[in-house]
């Protein structure tokens, strides 16, 4: 059998014997499978992940970095005193060396988390209860973060939200125009270009003082958060390698981005793209009424914007991928990175239509 699992699960502290294992999950990033263990007559699950090095060049510091985030989290919500702990944040599974991770023949770098079981992830969103327990979940996270002890974390991808350097290197990507694909895309390349001012807003906020760097999640999609099946509660925040100092405004930016339309990321019909407006309502309730509360006023002003900022970030990233041909975002058809750039650029135009709307509604909410 071909499975990776069955090489490296006895390389983590587990009891019981491995049943089965399969690839598990949609990520663009990492190799994910669930694996199912029988241990003395029950059946336990285990997410089993390969860290794809090529992307995050250091899995040792990232491991650092995810080991203090699952234990400041924890030890919050035990100190809460929240029930169902287990099912509330991730934890690292040791491997038999003690280490977070573990590292095969090949030089791959595994990690292991429990299942959270009675839980789900969705691509796109159902309704405004999703959206407003998402937003209340990433909120809550970057709360039970905000008095984390210690050195900063590392950074894992460094730049990571660097619009300006997500842009440059956009532009130098367009001039070498290393596989010809360019004549296809003026459209696309022209969209950016006319909304370059957008891309230093934030930063220069950020190096002016006005909104301050904090321990951020810094991947929000919607399919990185567990919404549990009964209660329909946002269980557990998962998918952690970017968790690092980033700005609050990234993290709602990616939800407006990820929980707002009802299209695919990759839809190639893009009248089905639109920001719907129940669910940015229902997004910045649920984030206020956890990040509500250390949220400054200047963040609170840009919560539309960085809605639209990141669509274009993530855009802008699509498209320097197609570009490059296809070398970071996994795809599973030609011009896939095309689409998804497309439908962020959608997104975007979607915004700028409603963004006197959206402002009011934010500003009616916050005062
Ligand atoms: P990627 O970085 O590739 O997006 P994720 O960490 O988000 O990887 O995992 C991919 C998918 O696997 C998630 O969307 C989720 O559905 C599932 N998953 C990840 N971790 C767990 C877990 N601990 N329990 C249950 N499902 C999980
Ligand atoms: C990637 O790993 P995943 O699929 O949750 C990417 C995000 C992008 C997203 C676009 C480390 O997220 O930054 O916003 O795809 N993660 C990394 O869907 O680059
Ligand atoms: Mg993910």
């Amino acid at each position: 059998m071909n499975d990776p699992v069955l090489h490296i699960s006895h390389a983590f502290q587990i009891y019981g014997t491995l049943l089965e294992s399969r690839p598990h999950g949609g990520g663009h990033i990492n190799d994910t499978y669930a694996a199912a263990f029988g241990q003395a007559g029950t059946r336990v699950r285990y997410i089993f992940q390969r860290i794809n090095h090529r992307i995050f060049k250091n899995p040792p510091a990232l491991m650092e970095n995810i080991q203090r985030v699952t234990d400041e989290t924890r030890r919050r919500l035990e100190l809460a005193e929240i029930p169902d702990i287990s099912r509330r944040s991730l934890r690292v599974i040791p491997a038999t060396d003690g280490k977070a991770f573990h590292q095969d023949e090949e030089g791959g770098y595994w990690r292991c988390y429990p299942f959270i079981e009675g839980a789900r992830t969705y691509d796109i969103i159902r309704d405004t209860r999703q959206a407003y327990e998402v937003a209340r979940a990433f909120g809550e996270f970057q709360q039970l973060l905000a008095g984390m002890e210690g050195i900063r974390l590392h950074e894992t991808i460094p730049d990571f939200h660097n619009t300006r350097a997500r842009y440059e290197r956009l532009r130098q990507v367009v001039e070498e125009d290393p596989h010809g694909r360019l004549s296809s895309v003026e459209a696309e390349w022209k969209f950016v270009c006319e909304r370059q001012d957008m891309v230093d807003v934030l930063l220069d906020l950020n190096a002016r003082g006005l909104i301050p760097e904090r321990v951020t999640h810094n991947d929000t999609k919607l399919n990185n958060v567990m919404i549990d099946d009964t209660t329909e509660t946002g269980v557990c925040v998962i998918d952690l390698d970017t968790v690092m100092p980033g700005l609050a405004l990234y993290d709602f930016g990616d939800m407006v981005r990820t929980a707002t339309s009802p299209a695919a990321e990759d839809e190639t019909d893009l009248t089905k793209v639109r920001m719907q407006m129940p669910m940015f309502e229902a997004l910045v309730r649920g984030y206020l009424t956890t990040a509500g509360e250390f949220l400054n006023e200047t963040e609170k002003s840009h919560l539309v914007f960085s809605g639209k900022l990141i669509a274009l970030e993530i855009g802008i990233r699509f498209l320097t991928d197609h570009l490059e041909g296809d070398v970071y975002f996994k795809i599973k058809r030609p011009a896939h990175n095309l689409d998804r750039c497309r439908t962020q650029l959608a997104l975007v135009r979607s915004i700028e239509d409603q963004e006197k709307e959206m402002t009011d509604l934010v500003e009616s909410m916050t005062k």
